[in-house]
């Protein structure tokens, strides 16, 4: 009798590199990391940081060919670490809102790989758009305006697709791309997420767009799950023709490309389910998919994200719903004022990490008594054109004078903003998990603990995105998501901590005083 496969495969397409983490359930392991850096791994398509530089008028382009080479790249090298022929299935996630333009010759073309040439000469020709806007992208201002006045207003476009219309957001790239390239627009057949076409590539067919991914489009319905002919006919004409089916992540494909068999020893009967958006897969990698969890994310922006029940919305337009891989839905907040404000106090008041890290715990009498509105530039949650923080409270906090009061009132105030900024989704945080740099040391986190009054756990998952893929290929091959984050998804020994409920009261207050302050700038 054949024996049974037992690996499964995650891989992530992010902005910066393309990852892959390799889980074996049975022995409770990850058994494999890989990545493929697109600045350094692949010079050639001279994108140091994944993306094209010195784009205009807000745009940020990607070389999809890159991401092909890519592909090829991280399979000789897992080829090359492990015995791939034990994968028993193939999921993935990409960086969230880009899109790729295909003419009608994608689908022969991955009906025909031929493991004698590379991905890229053989698929790049289906192009009708040589570049892919990504989420950086800020281009599409007045594509998000007509949408909206097509619409009737904001809160329908929100109602509808579970965000406001956004610049980075598929729509109003799609029709950003009809407007400048009509011509080029009418040739396209097929449009794919960065997600579904790598999981296209890997299954050898034009697959579906995940649930997950889709709701980043401004363009599916979330109360009907199907995509929104109000939405399609205000972003490019003939759209729905162009789109790709809609299915849960989890959804079995069928088998890989032969084209990965021969070429890099993948089983026969290896399978592919879909890729989602790196948000989504990061919720599942998390161990976050059920309601009550929530996921802070320390990075250049600071993410907030949750499992929600069903699908709200925020009334603000501020937060964006998306599908959650395990079922339901998830809320994803952004704060561009992350660790580049964290980093701009540290500069100006002249400390090194470890000493801005110690001081919030230094002060910590000090909880909640000074304000500081934490915009060092202009943020997206609220949409202000900040030029600097706005500080007030006692004089040797305003003057500097004490730089400790001024980085526990910075963190304060960004995770005040957080707590505020996430009252719509009407869910009381029951455990905090906590991931990104400023996450190691004890300072942030029990100050994140007291704000929001929930235990804070830490998690030793580096690529959580990746490994949410993995997870889901498991999910999709039969396996149970509460076991598999029972192995894969807890907390670091030691690393739980309590908030102290004496601050409760105390940050009620300084919620309220911080939301009067907002108010007046
Ligand atoms: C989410 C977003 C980013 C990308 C990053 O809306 O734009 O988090 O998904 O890859």
């Amino acid at each position: 009798m054949q024996k049974a496969l037992g690996m499964f495969l995650g891989l992530d397409s992010s902005t910066q590199s393309l990852t892959a983490v390799l889980i074996d359930p049975a022995a409770g392991e990850i058994t494999c990391q890989l990545a493929v850096n697109f600045g350094t791994d692949l010079p050639q398509y001279h994108s140091p940081s994944g993306f094209i530089p010195g784009g205009v008028d807000g745009e940020v382009h990607a070389n999809p060919a890159m991401w092909l080479a890519a592909l090829d790249l991280l399979f000789s090298r897992l080829a090359a670490a492990t015995d791939l022929s034990q994968v028993a299935m193939i999921a993935g996630s990409g960086q969230q809102h880009g899109s790729v333009y295909l003419d009608a010759t994608f689908n022969s073309r991955l009906a025909a790989l031929d493991p004698a040439h590379n991905l890229t000469d053989q698929i790049a020709p289906a192009f009708t758009r040589a570049t892919s806007p990504i989420w950086m992208d800020t281009s599409t201002g007045r594509e998000c305006a007509e949408i909206t006045a097509a619409l009737g207003s904001p809160a329908e476009v929100c109602r509808r697709s579970g965000s406001i219309a956004i610049e980075r957001f598929s729509g109003p790239q799609i029709r950003r791309f009809y407007h400048a390239d009509p011509a080029a627009y009418a040739r396209t057949s097929q449009i794919h997420l960065v997600s579904s076409f790598m999981a296209s590539v890997i299954a050898g067919k034009s697959v579906a767009i995940d649930y997950g991914d889709a709701a980043g489009m401004n363009l599916l319905n979330l109360a009907t799950g199907g995509w929104d002919q109000n939405l399609l006919d205000a972003t490019a004409p003939g759209l729905l023709d162009k789109l790709p089916a809609l299915a849960a992540a989890t959804t079995v494909q069928g088998g890989v490309a032969g084209y990965f068999i021969r070429k890099y020893g993948l089983a026969r009967d290896c399978q592919c389910a879909l890729f989602t958006g790196d948000n989504p897969a990061s919720l599942v990698g998390m161990g976050a998919t059920n309601p009550g969890n929530i996921v802070i994310s320390l990075g250049t922006s600071d993410t907030f994200f949750a499992a929600m029940p069903g699908p709200k919305t925020d009334p603000n337009g501020f937060g964006h719903v998306f599908g959650n891989p395990a079922g339901g839905f998830m809320s994803l907040i952004c704060f561009r004022n992350g660790s580049l404000a964290r980093e701009a106090l540290r500069d100006r008041l002249g400390l090194d990490w470890p000493a801005f890290d110690r001081a919030p715990l230094q002060v910590r009498a000090a909880a909640g008594r000074n304000l500081m509105l934490p915009f060092f530039g202009p943020e997206i949650t609220p949409r202000r054109d900040f030029t600097g923080p706005v500080l007030q409270g006692a004089p040797e906090f305003e003057s500097g004078a004490e730089p400790a009061l001024q980085v526990r009132a910075l963190l304060e105030g960004q995770f005040l903003n957080m707590r505020l900024h996430s009252q719509w989704m009407e869910v009381t945080p029951k455990r905090i998990r906590l991931t990104g740099g400023a996450s190691k040391n004890d300072g942030v986190p029990q100050l994140v603990a007291d704000v929001f009054q929930a235990p804070v756990e830490r998690l030793e998952v580096s690529n959580s995105a990746a490994l949410g893929a993995a997870l889901i290929a498991a999910v999709a091959a039969g396996h149970e998501l509460s076991a598999l984050h029972q192995i894969f998804c807890q907390a670091a020994p030691d690393s739980t901590l309590q908030a102290d409920p004496a601050l409760g009261p105390v940050y009620q207050d300084a919620l309220a005083r911080f939301a009067a302050l907002l108010r007046t700038v």
